[in-house]
């Protein structure tokens, strides 16, 4: 919720100062689900769920793995933080991915796609706090890359923004900061020393490997959400901003003065195209184009001041951003904003980058209601957003409108339904593609405030399940979730066969150890190295023979090739935990620095004899 922080104070104003029509706007009916919504959440034991829903934790650093329309958690997927229940960051291989740091602070999955629809290879994420970006790869639910910091970018919430065919994922730095970094300026030379920068990270089709491909130089604003365009709009992106004051300090008030902020609208064909020119100066090895000296890369557009979220319609023609603190949402047409570029219909220019006549773009305000942040999309013409103040979501009709229509934007409100409470995102299953499935809204709410029982001063957030198949939305269910569901993706679940175990043939891991025989303790020095192999219920070897000083380490095997024949291999007292999949080899490493005879366990209960698989660390002094 860092990024609403402000937001709290100067909406709540706005809250007050409208408070008559927040309690009681148009189509607010009760809250509470009828019967009926048991049996269309009901999914009986035995039976599986329709999607899976994918949602950010947030600054608990993982995704977790939900099933829709159960909301049941399935899985948590550790990215950037450690998790000893699946030993992810012990083995040597997690432990690197992770780069030192211990969390990271998830916002926005974007699954890949191909052709404009998710084709359910990858799930890219972002990290807030370190300006990364991470792949879990859908086949295993593993990560298998984190890539950053991002050079030349300071904290990443502008992300994961996957192109039509998965060509990049795009990012904008969310802070400002002196360029190149590790240079040192005076916060209060701001507006002239700082600088923002939007980043292409090109996937490779193949291995979905992710590698800075360039980055746009911007003014010192502050990044916030992003989307892909996709139709018309294809190959270009649009990010908003908050602090196009330029405000270095109290931004609350600060970053708030001006009615509009701006939305970067980027060409990245052209970006491509740039760099290829040579077109690019190279700034911490990465490829920078100056937007104010390659025309037609980069375009400002005035956007509701202080918006949070901007998407684009499945069509790529409207393209919705909302301001935290105007009760609207402003839908632009991407083919008046071809047209306004073609024919320079700008106001001005802001450090040599063309800022788009505001009424010359825009098809309509539309007045949903307080506080709006994000908004999806059905695929049937109808969009929804998201209401933090007033603590609900408005449907509404896409353009083209009537004339009666447009004379009264009013008249294009379907419908509104309450959620419970202060709503961040609303996911739609493959709303950013161009065939949204269309059935179900998940509401990402960011107070829960007592709707279950209590733990406390600290309370989860909630999701809440609403079906949209009708005209008017109906609730259907709600669950808790850990910190902190900032954004989500839903996949149809036969878009993916995930694997079952990782088959033999495909293990090439060069220490891995299968059979006893291919066991083995090997002293080079005081390095002791272990190829050990885990089978039910036992280690092989069980015992291990090391002096104190001894670098030791194992490489071990989980043999198994049965689905979810899981076994841990945890050592007393010396702080770690690795967890084998069927079919893997992992690695840990350590210092033998204490002297004793250390147990060591199967952490995972794998058999009737799990208990009994264990063996010793013995240490010589
Ligand atoms: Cu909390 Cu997209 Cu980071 Cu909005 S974000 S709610
Ligand atoms: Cu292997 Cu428990």
């Amino acid at each position: 919720m860092t990024t609403h922080s402000r937001f709290v104070v100067a909406g709540g104003l706005l809250a007050a100062a409208l408070v008559a029509s927040a309690c009681n706007p148009p189509g607010r009916r009760l809250p509470a689900a009828d019967a009926s919504a048991a049996t269309r959440t009901y999914v009986a034991p035995g039976e599986k769920d329709q999607f899976y829903l994918f949602y950010s934790g947030g600054h608990s650093g993982q995704v977790y793995v939900a099933g829709i329309p159960s909301m049941r958690h399935i899985a948590t997927i550790p990215v950037f933080t450690p998790y000893p229940g699946t030993g992810y960051g012990y083995d040597e291989e997690s432990k690197k991915m992770l780069g030192g740091f211990t969390w990271g602070d998830v916002h926005h999955p974007g699954l890949s796609q191909t052709d404009g629809v998710y084709d359910g290879r990858w799930l890219f994420v972002n990290d807030n706090a370190n300006n990364r970006v991470a792949r879990v790869d859908l086949r295993d639910f593993k990560t298998k890359q984190i890539l950053g910091p991002i050079p030349n970018s300071s904290g990443n919430h502008g992300s994961s923004f996957v192109t039509e065919n998965s060509e990049y994922v795009l990012v904008a730095t969310r802070f400002s900061v002196p360029l190149p970094k590790g240079r040192y300026a005076d916060p209060s030379r701001y507006e002239t020393e700082f600088n923002g920068m939007v980043s292409g990270l090109k996937v490779d089709p193949a291995t979905g490997t992710l590698s800075v491909g360039w980055q746009v130089l911007t003014p010192p604003f502050n990044w916030d959400l992003g989307s892909t365009g996709k139709g018309p709009s294809s190959g270009w992106a649009f990010w908003t901003s908050y602090n196009s004051e330029m405000a270095s300090d109290t931004l609350e008030a600060n970053a708030t003065r001006l009615d509009r902020d701006y939305a970067a609208v980027v060409n990245w064909r052209a970006a491509e195209q740039a760099v290829k020119d040579g077109k690019a100066t190279l700034m911490a090895g990465v490829p920078v184009i100056d937007p104010a000296k390659v025309p037609g890369v980069m375009y400002l557009l005035p956007v509701p001041k202080s918006p949070h979220g901007i998407d684009t319609d499945p069509s790529g023609r409207w393209i919705a951003a909302s301001g935290k603190l105007q009760p609207v949402t402003s839908v632009f047409d991407f083919e008046k904003i071809k047209n306004a570029i073609d024919k320079k219909q700008f106001d001005k220019e802001v450090r040599g980058i063309p800022v788009l006549n505001y009424e010359a773009v825009l098809e309509g305000d539309v007045p949903v209601g307080l506080g709006p942040l994000h908004t999806q999309y059905d695929g049937k013409g109808n969009a929804y957003t998201s209401l933090y103040v007033e603590s609900s979501v408005a449907k509404w009709k896409l353009p083209p409108w009537s004339k009666e229509e447009r004379a009264d934007l009013t008249k294009i409100i379907v419908d509104k339904i309450p959620v419970h409470y202060n709503i961040g995102h609303l996911v739609i299953g493959a709303s950013d593609t161009k065939a949204p499935y269309g059935q179900y809204l998940v509401a990402m709410n960011k107070l829960s405030k007592g709707r279950h029982l209590s733990v406390g001063p600290s309370q989860p957030e909630s999701s809440q399940l609403i079906d949209i198949t009708g005209q008017k939305m109906s609730m259907l269910y709600e669950s808790f979730t850990e910190p902190e569901p900032h954004f989500a993706q839903i996949l149809k679940a036969d878009r993916i066969a995930p694997i079952e175990v990782y088959p033999k043939a495909e293990n090439h891991d060069v220490n891995a150890a299968w059979t006893p025989e291919e066991t083995s303790v090997k002293r080079n020095g005081n390095k002791v190295e272990v190829k050990m192999m885990s089978i039910r219920s036992r280690f092989v070897p069980d015992r291990l023979d090391v002096k104190v000083g001894d670098e030791v380490t194992i490489h071990v095997t989980n043999v198994e090739q049965t689905t979810d024949m899981i076994h841990g291999l945890g050592i007393v007292e010396h702080d770690l935990n690795v967890v084998i999949d069927p079919g893997e080899t992992k690695t840990v490493r350590f210092t033998a620095n204490k002297p004793g005879v250390f147990p060591f366990y199967c952490t995972n209960f794998c058999a009737a004899l799990h208990q009994e698989m264990q063996g010793y660390l013995a240490v010589k002094p």
